[in-house]
């Protein structure tokens, strides 16, 4: 493969893994590298996210399956795509795994990530509808991808109705207060256990907005994991 080979995107792009960015290992920083453990003859970190809500309608088309259905269908999706349009390649897929990699630092790096005070990453084109999906390691050799030239949409964002929105005023100190977030989502009956208002109440991309069965799935794993958090921390949510 030469460096001027088209990158294969389309299966991707159909499947709503629909962003896509490739590094050459050897341009990434150290930090980041170290997390990664590049063996010999791995030349590339493509990373893959998604964007809006085709991976979720493609995702209920192919069937939920597995513990995690979403990384479970992202895994197989690129094992397809490898099949079918690098089959001559190598490559590994060290996230989604075991090992805690960076992903909003290497959304930062692919230009995808702009600060926001919900914490999550937003795009002036996205909002804060999109996620890293996956990070393969390959043997490849595309042309890298150019850094996406994005804005901040939070910069001129005033009066910020994320933070005006939040039951919880976890925006308001002008530091994201991860312990009243998650303090609200577990009181009875909250309206933050299975979506975040303030998210909702960002206008950044708001046509690309999960559908509600999306954000119901998503945030009902992330609150299973603060509820185990403070099931098995001998801390309160509002002392952490
Ligand atoms: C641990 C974690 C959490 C923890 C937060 C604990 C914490 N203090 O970070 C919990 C379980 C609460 C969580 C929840 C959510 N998370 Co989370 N989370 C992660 C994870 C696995 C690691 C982050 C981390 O600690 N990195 C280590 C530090 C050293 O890395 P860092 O880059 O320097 O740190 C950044 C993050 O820590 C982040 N951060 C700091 N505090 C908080 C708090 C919250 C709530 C979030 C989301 C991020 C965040 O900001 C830092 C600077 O960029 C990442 C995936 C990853 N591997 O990166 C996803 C990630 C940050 N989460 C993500 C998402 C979408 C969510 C949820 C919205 C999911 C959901 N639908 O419920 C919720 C947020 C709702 C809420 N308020 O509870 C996305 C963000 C995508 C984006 N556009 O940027 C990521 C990147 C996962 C992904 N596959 O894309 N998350």
């Amino acid at each position: 493969m030469s460096k001027e080979a088209a990158f294969p995107g389309g299966f991707l792009d159909e499947a709503g893994l629909n962003r896509q960015h490739v590094f050459d290992l050897d341009s990434l920083p150290a930090a980041v590298l170290a997390a990664l453990d590049v063996q010999a003859g791995e030349r590339q970190l493509i990373l893959i996210g998604h964007g809006g809500r085709r991976l979720w309608e493609r995702l209920q088309a192919n069937g939920m399956a597995g513990s995690d259905p979403i990384d479970d269908y992202s895994t197989r999706t690129i094992r397809q795509w490898f099949a079918r349009e690098l089959p001559d390649h190598r490559f590994r897929i060290p996230f989604p795994g075991a090992r805690p990699i960076g992903l909003q630092a290497l959304g930062a790096l692919a230009g995808w990530h702009q600060p926001s005070p919900l914490m999550i990453g937003v795009d002036a084109e996205w909002g804060s509808w999109y996620a890293y999906r996956a990070v393969v390691i390959a043997d490849t050799d595309f042309a890298p991808s150019p850094r996406h030239v994005g804005y901040s949409p939070c910069a001129t964002c005033r009066p910020a109705p994320c933070i005006s929105t939040c039951p919880a005023h976890a925006l308001a100190g002008g530091q994201f207060d991860l312990a009243a977030c998650s303090h609200h989502r577990l009181i009875p009956d909250s309206p933050c256990a299975m979506g975040c208002l303030a998210r909702q109440a960002c206008p950044a991309g708001s046509e690309h907005r999960y559908d509600d069965a999306q954000i119901r799935h998503s945030y009902g794993r992330s609150l299973a994991v603060i509820r185990q958090y403070y099931a098995t921390e001998p801390r309160t949510p509002e002392r952490q």
